[in-house]
């Protein structure tokens, strides 16, 4: 009898659990907690749980609190909107910081309780607000000995400190420390922007590193991107000669005064064990160097030098918007042996971007030399032709003190294999550790099948979006290069989307594309740091293509609004250099490194007409400027730009198409450009489609594309109703193909599709990437099409979900899920004993739109039921070879007969 109550009680319990709505993963400005913020308006972002299908916000309340004091409250708001929803009280104060929470109502009559507080804190949103000073190492340097300064002042606080918080910049790189302990768990600080128009600084609530009575702070400061060398003309000091700091802890105390500890001419200086500090080239480290303490109070700094106060304005500071760098996934050797050529070489396994950590006991003086590499050669050796110019090694120097640690500070490396020399006693794996760096996004998606080889190009995927998102989108993360080159970027941009939360990323590197655009053109390489200012079709491109990919991806409409001049400009400064609204001039990388075989004695290469490809990113950029006026209101530019869009289309179809559909470049990219961007009149797509797909078969199934025709390619083989030509090139192993570096080993994406040849030599060690990520931007199609999960532009950001499986016969199942600002969407497709099964996860607050591969709909059962008897699930009609149906939020099952051909 008790048993029995128990138990019921238990599943009441349960029971009305299932009921309970709820709110969490609470975001402001995307980011959990963030502190700094330089947003008046902040915009907050909440996830509804609840158990029961179709469940919908109907409205929602928020609660902005400075202390215990309510400051703003939205009241009830009857809406549906729980992404973005922007701040809307009385002005919020600079340096301090407020708690939010948000209850909502949904559409079964159920009301959530408060969630709990999250926080945000406001940085100097003033630059009158610095009260610190630039301040300067006063030691000598010369140009070739440049050993990074620190730079450390002592202070007494006399009352009980509330609350903290410090602000950080620097010309240079910084990593800062607070009574011997580090500040943040950031790296490679303040990160990379246009420094002469934006820079960045960051705020770190330091009250749980204050001391009682004597504190003492130290900074060091390495050259990073300010003034190491840049770019492979030898460039160096880009932004600057010397390095600075700027830094300044606001305190708040218990008796309700402040204090500000500042840089200022009071501060000391010294060389530190840092003697060399290049991005290409790597560190040299002494540790006889060390000053041992000199972060902590009671140092002796008698024989420090001072500083020099620099009288500079203040008005390009700027507080983050994205996540800083930090250390990520650590590696273990995987092997450690010697080479034909009887180097000693450690094996991480995974081609990743970072540095190595490694523990030593030796003598004074002992020298240890690590080299990078990504590769090894034919016959097994170290391979370092393709790093260029950068030497990438790290050398240690032994103060030859019981155990010591040694890492790089201010530099990374591209790397898989490092080689070492001068290593005292025997490479034991416990020894070294290789920590991988980027970009702190929150990891969104999964991607896996029953195909091996399609979970390693994902696993490459992945770890090429690693590899390059280091603070700004890179593609050569260990050559003399590293630089934000902007074709790339937009190729792989909604790629990037998927795997991992890029929206604060890309709404920064943005901002710097248009500090650097001149008269609207897009530098190739945002920050500008080779002086190039030509737009080149498909990388100016990234002005349009990557604002508008987050707009898709997150909803975001705030980055469309600040990048709309910018956009603007970019399209207007193609249309002053078209003749005849034909961009037909300049110079351009065009299809950059499509296939092109050696032998071409046979017309085999894949070359597209620049001017062509030109043509197509032109009415495509000027495409994306009139989905944008639209959103924002802008009906005469939408009339404008319309009406633009409609000659350049033209004049592409005069130029560029003969009167049967021909396209004057027979290539692959050609037809996809025409196809991806709409150049074609409708009655003459079908065959240009066909036309393509001939192309394809005649190299027997491989795709020749390059950067700008890659990412569309598959996508427009299944607008246009060929999945399983698409699906061929997908699973092609033998070069050109995605599989082929695979099967080679690759655990990265490669710059080329022959990086290295059948016969396992090297691609031109001019440019020869082992970890870009350009033709990674595969990955959209295998997320979009594959698994089907793609957001509809009447509810973008996932709030209206598609999910339609383009199933393919080589697989048994795909499964993929994506975190979005609502809750997780997942899609998996399974084909088992001639059954399909496609099972589906919508959040809260969003609605779908589910295609289901069937021929009918009493075919279909959904959780076990027949689809007919279902009453959460409309069924709207068919279309193609799918059963449609409309949901709502919640788990789904269905089940049908496989027709799809296994
Ligand atoms: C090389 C790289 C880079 C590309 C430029 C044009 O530097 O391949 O990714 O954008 O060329």
């Amino acid at each position: 009898m008790k048993r029995t109550l128990l138990l019921c009680t238990l599943s009441l319990s349960l029971l009305t659990g299932y009921a309970q709505l709820s709110v969490n993963h609470l975001l402001t400005e995307n980011l959990k907690n963030p502190i700094g913020l330089g947003e008046t308006q902040p915009r907050f972002s909440w996830q509804i749980q609840s158990k029961i299908r179709n469940t919908r916000q109907t409205a929602y309340e928020i609660k902005v609190l400075e202390g215990k004091q309510v400051i703003w409250s939205s009241g009830k708001v009857q809406s549906d909107s729980s992404v973005h929803v922007a701040y809307k009280g009385s002005p919020l104060r600079s340096d301090t910081r407020y708690e939010w929470q948000v209850k909502v109502w949904d559409n079964h009559g159920k009301t959530s309780a408060w969630s709990a507080p999250a926080y945000f804190h406001i940085g100097l949103l003033d630059t009158l607000e610095w009260k610190a000073e630039w301040i300067q190492a006063a030691f000598n340097e010369t140009p070739e000995n440049r050993p990074a300064p620190l730079l450390r002042k002592e202070f007494t606080l006399n009352k009980k400190v509330k609350s903290a918080t410090a602000y950080i910049t620097s010309h240079g790189l910084y990593e800062a420390y607070l009574n011997g302990q580090r500040i943040g768990e950031y790296w490679l600080t303040p990160g990379w922007t246009s420094y002469n128009k934006r820079l960045q600084y960051q705020a770190y609530d330091v009250t749980g590193l204050l001391q009682n009575n004597k504190n003492a702070i130290g900074v060091m400061l390495g050259n990073g991107w300010y003034r190491s060398i840049l770019g492979w003309r030898n460039n160096g000091d880009l932004y600057g000669n010397k390095l600075a700091l700027l830094l300044q802890i606001n305190i708040t105390y218990t008796d309700g005064s402040k204090e500000i500890v500042a840089t200022d001419g009071t501060w000391k200086s010294a060389i530190s064990e840092i003697l060399y500090s290049q991005i290409y080239n790597g560190e040299i480290i002494d540790a006889r160097n060390k000053k041992e303490g000199w972060t902590k109070s009671g140092y002796n700094d008698a024989a420090w030098y001072g500083v020099n106060v620099l009288k500079e304005s203040k008005s390009v500071l700027i507080a983050t918007v994205n996540e800083p760098v930090k250390k990520q996934e650590t590696f273990k050797p995987i092997k450690i042996f010697t080479t034909p050529a009887g180097e000693q070489v450690i094996d991480f396994g995974q081609n990743l971007v970072g540095w190595v950590k490694l523990k030593v006991k030796g003598k004074p003086g002992d020298r240890i030399v690590l080299s990078h590499a990504e590769v090894l050669d034919k016959k097994g050796n170290f391979y370092i032709e393709n790093l260029r110019a950068a030497k990438a090694q790290a050398v240690y120097i032994l103060k030859g003190e019981g155990e010591e640690t040694f890492h790089p500070y201010f530099t990374w490396y591209g790397f898989r294999y490092v080689k070492v020399e001068g290593y005292p006693g025997e490479l034991r794996p416990e020894n070294f550790e290789a920590v991988a760096l980027y970009s702190d996004m929150e990891t969104t998606g999964t991607f896996t099948t029953s195909h091996p080889l399609i979970n390693q190009l994902q696993h490459n995927i992945q770890w090429g979006q690693r590899g390059n998102f280091l603070d700004v989108p890179t593609d050569c993360p260990q050559r003399d290069e590293r630089l934000g080159w902007t074709g790339d970027a937009q190729a792989f941009s909604r790629t990037a989307a998927f795997n991992m939360n890029v929206n604060n990323f890309f709404a920064k590197w943005l901002k710097d594309v248009e500090a650097d655009q001149i008269d609207g053109r897009v530098p190739q390489v945002i920050p500008n740091v080779l002086g190039n200012n030509a737009n080149s079709a498909g990388w100016g491109d990234a002005a349009t293509i990557v604002p508008w990919n987050m707009y898709l991806a997150y909803g975001d409409k705030r980055i469309l609004e600040r990048q709309y001049n910018s956009m603007k400009a970019y399209v207007e400064s193609i249309r002053r250099t078209a003749k005849d609204d034909l961009w037909n001039s300049g110079w351009h990388y065009g299809d950059w490194l499509f296939y092109r075989p050696f032998d071409d004695n046979d017309g085999k290469s894949a070359v597209t007409d620049k001017y062509l490809i030109a043509q197509c990113f032109y009415a495509h950029s000027t495409q994306l400027l009139i989905n944008t006026a639209r959103l924002l209101n802008k009906q005469e530019d939408v009339a404008e730009y319309s009406q633009l869009l409609d000659r350049i289309k033209k004049a592409f179809n005069r130029e560029y198409v003969t009167p049967s559909g021909r396209l004057v470049s027979s290539t692959q990219t050609a037809y996809v450009l025409a196809l991806q961007f709409d150049m074609l009149p409708q009655e003459l797509r079908q065959q240009a489609a066909k036309r393509l797909v001939q192309n394809i078969e005649s190299y027997n199934n491989h795709l020749t594309t390059g950067f700008l025709g890659t990412p569309y390619l598959c996508h427009v083989l299944t607008k246009f109703g060929y999945d399983s030509v698409a699906y061929k090139l997908l699973l092609q192993e033998t070069y050109p193909s995605w599989l082929y570096p695979v099967k080679m080993g690759a655990t990265t994406i490669w710059e080329r599709w022959d990086g290295i040849k059948p016969d396992s030599t090297f691609q031109n060690p001019g440019m020869n990437s082992f970890n870009h990520y350009a033709y990674g931007a595969i990955g959209d199609w295998m997320y979009r099409k594959m698994a089907g999960i793609d957001t509809y532009e009447d509810g973008v950001g996932y709030k209206h979900i598609q999910i339609k499986p383009h199933v393919g016969d080589k697989f048994t199942y795909v499964s993929a899920s994506l975190k979005t600002y609502y809750g997780t969407v997942s899609s998996t497709w399974k084909s088992e004993n001639g059954k399909f099964i496609l099972t589906i996860e919508i959040p809260v607050n969003t609605k779908a739109t589910i295609l289901i591969p069937a021929a009918e709909v009493a075919a279909i059962t959904e959780s076990g039921k027949s689809l007919n008897d279902v009453s959460d699930v409309e069924v709207v009609g068919k279309e193609d070879n799918y059963v449609v149906v409309k949901t709502g939020s919640g788990l789904y099952s269905f089940e049908t007969n496989d027709i799809t051909g296994k």
